[in-house]
């Protein structure tokens, strides 16, 4: 705690009304009490953030660039220590932690450098003694909202190109983690980010980035970047529409992982432990549907089962257990509300708890003496089909469906029809099966022989259809949503010079 704590400086309590955040571990330690920002709030934080551009989009790229890197250095520097507030304050095991802050290193890692190119072109003129050159522009204050479950990963995804490109910040960052968003921009601070370039709006409930994403009609935000539910997503993406913007929207998943009769079902064991219940499941990656070819269902299931048996769940601090608890009690509570309403009577449950739902409600006993975290046990689902609600509904727990087919074109709608279209999964060992999922698959990103989760840092992330509205997150591309260009038109010829148009017209 000691280095962390000696960071950070500023004050995190300000408002009337606060909200405290608890470890899902064990619901007693708190890490913090945070005041919930009001609408005046976020609108002085962009018109501060609209002020800091003046200065930050002037800052040359590679110093700003350079301060990133300090960025990158101090988090390298606090790994463990930020890993353990990590732990603590989102419930995820300590190994899991450490790739969390490991993926924001490589995020500023693989900016840094972008800091000295930021690539404009130069491009040959129709006419003689003309140039025509393009350059990057910041496009202007950048608000976002991002979820609990990755709480240095993805704000780094979002906010270190955003900075890298020269534009200014408003975060609104999950009610679930605002601990870790205070050391984040704190870390910033330190590392030489200007205070009116980064600011950081707490909030729990929906009001306070409803408030943010509303002064988007106030001509105060120029874009808005959103990791969460499609629900809230299409609601962003309208209030950007009629405002002439593109939101960068990263929403929900139901991803696909397709076994072939051809697979290694060792590996695809793996696969599916790893992307059905790390995390508990709480990845926007993480496997809904476990989409298996009927000739080998029933040996894969046992498979699964002696490795669910032995899973490890508890406290997520213990470097052998699996996965820790839920988030926050409302993540569990709408785990607990999905097993209750969307497996039907027609459906077999499969894991070793076949009494999964009275024992989850006992062991979560929220009106009693809350005794333990907010921990689910692993649910599998068979028998499920396109026609039921749980195929299509993004569940966001430790809980997955499977589903049979008989050949591959059955496979690969069943992979499509729910909808979403974030990330995918093929294990075989047959060349054309994966070269069709490959081609036919509609999500953003697909796996061969891996599974659903864990995508590489430097890999556009985003997803298709309710998944996302086509915009990415990582990657050298996302430069482009985080400038616009400027075409510019160098005429040194003396005389009005007209394109696509005689020269003698005036
Ligand atoms: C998310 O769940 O929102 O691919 C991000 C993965 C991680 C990031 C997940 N690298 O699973």
């Amino acid at each position: 705690m000691n280095a962390i704590s000696s960071i950070i400086s500023g004050k995190k309590n300000k408002g009337s009304s606060h909200f405290t955040s608890v470890n899902p571990a064990n619901r007693e330690d708190i890490l913090g009490t945070f005041a919930n920002a009001t609408k005046d709030e976020c609108r002085e934080a962009c018109i501060n953030a609209r002020k800091g551009l003046e200065q930050w989009k002037k800052t040359p790229a590679p110093v700003r660039a350079e301060i990133i890197a300090n960025f990158g250095k101090l988090i390298q520097k606090n790994k463990e220590e930020i890993s353990k507030i990590l732990t603590r304050e989102m419930g995820k095991p300590i190994k899991e932690a450490r790739g969390d802050v490991q993926e924001a290193i490589d995020t500023c890692n693989f900016f840094i450098s972008e800091g000295r190119r930021l690539y404009g072109q130069t491009v040959p003129s129709e006419m003689q003694n003309k140039e025509l050159y393009t350059y990057r522009r910041p496009i202007g204050v950048f608000a976002c909202i991002t979820a609990g479950n990755f709480p240095f990963a993805v704000p780094s995804w979002y906010f270190i190109p955003a900075l890298v490109c020269g534009n200014t910040c408003v975060w609104k960052p999950s009610e679930d983690t605002p601990y870790l968003s205070y050391i984040f921009a704190e870390l910033l601070y330190a590392a030489g980010v200007p205070k009116d370039v980064f600011h950081v709006v707490f909030g729990q409930g929906p009001e306070t980035g409803a408030s943010l994403v509303s002064l988007v009609d106030e001509g105060l935000i120029d874009k808005v970047g959103f990791t969460g539910s499609t629900e809230v997503g299409r609601k962003i993406g309208e209030i950007c529409g009629r405002n002439l913007q593109t939101a960068c929207l990263e929403l929900g998943g139901k991803n696909p992982l397709v076994v072939m009769p051809d697979a290694n079902l060792d590996l695809v064991t793996n696969g599916v432990i790893w992307s059905g219940f790390g995390t508990a499941g709480q990845r926007c990656t993480s496997l809904g549907n476990l989409i298996v070819h009927k000739s080998v269902k029933e040996t894969l299931i046992k498979k699964i089962l002696e490795k669910v048996t032995n899973l490890k769940i508890g406290d997520p601090t213990d470097e052998n257990n699996f996965y820790g608890p839920m988030i926050s009690e409302r993540f569990l509570k709408k785990h607990i509300e999905n097993l209750n309403t969307l497996v039907k009577p027609h459906h077999r449950l499969i894991t070793q708890k076949n009494g999964i739902i009275s024992e989850q409600n006992k062991m979560n006993n929220f009106n009693g003496n809350a005794q333990c975290g907010f921990y689910a046990y692993p649910t599998i689902v068979d028998n499920v089909t396109e026609n039921d609600e749980i195929y299509s509904t993004e569940t966001f727990g430790p809980l997955f469906n499977i589903l049979s087919f008989s050949d591959i074109d059955e496979a690969i709608h069943l992979s499509n029809k729910t909808g979403y279209g974030l990330s995918s999964a093929i294990y075989t060992s047959d060349i054309e099966s994966a070269y069709r999922f490959r081609i036919e698959i509609s999500a953003g990103m697909t796996s061969i022989n891996n599974s659903t989760t864990g995508a590489e840092a430097h890999l556009p992330f985003g997803g298709n259809g309710k998944s996302g509205n086509g915009s990415r997150q990582s990657g050298i591309w996302v430069v482009d949503q985080f400038t616009k260009w400027q075409s510019v038109n160098w005429d040194m010829s003396g005389k009005l010079q007209l394109a696509q148009m005689d020269t003698n017209y005036i």
